[in-house]
């Protein structure tokens, strides 16, 4: 039998970043209203958690940065909507921005949550924003409070 690192339990002080993208906010404003949900159901405080609206998606990853740098969070969840138009931009933005989110997670060691929607289409959005795929923003917090304690776990062992 291996022996499975549990995560530990998190502390009530824990502090959680959120970057929300503020087009598609119709989308964007669920997946949010759902990270916040399911971490006041986890026990982490209103007060205990910051939210930064940006412009897009393309400017998550600076703020994410910039919230870390600040030394007060424990995890950073980034929540945003691309929808394919008739041009490549989506394909610029997805890549450009999941490529960001990961270097800075290994960069400043610690979990970045990747919560941006990468749609065809409107309706994939709205299915994965509270629709019958679930809310991409409950998963990311539910992900988000799993890392916090499996890095404490590694942190003590
Ligand atoms: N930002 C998003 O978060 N989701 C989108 O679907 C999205 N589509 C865009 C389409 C075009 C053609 C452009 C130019 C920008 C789009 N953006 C989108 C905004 C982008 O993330 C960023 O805020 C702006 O490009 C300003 O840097």
């Amino acid at each position: 039998m291996p022996n499975f690192l549990l995560p530990a339990p998190i502390p009530a002080e824990t502090r959680i970043a959120i970057v929300v993208a503020e087009w598609n906010k119709n989308i964007t404003q669920k997946l949010l209203d759902g990270a916040v949900a399911t971490l006041a159901e986890r026990g982490i405080d209103d007060a205990n958690i910051d939210v930064a609206w940006v412009p897009g998606s393309w400017e998550i990853p600076l703020v994410a940065m910039r919230m870390i740098e600040t030394g007060s969070y424990s995890a950073v969840l980034c929540l945003g909507a691309v929808i394919r138009g008739e041009t490549t931009h989506d394909e610029h933005i997805n890549r450009g921005v999941s490529m960001a989110m990961m270097d800075i997670a290994l960069e400043f060691d610690m979990p970045v949550l990747f919560g941006v929607l990468t749609c065809n289409t409107l309706e994939q959005a709205i299915h994965r924003a509270g629709g019958n795929v679930g809310n991409k923003g409950v998963e990311c917090a539910e992900a988000a409070l799993q890392m916090i304690g499996l890095l404490a776990t590694l942190d003590a062992s």
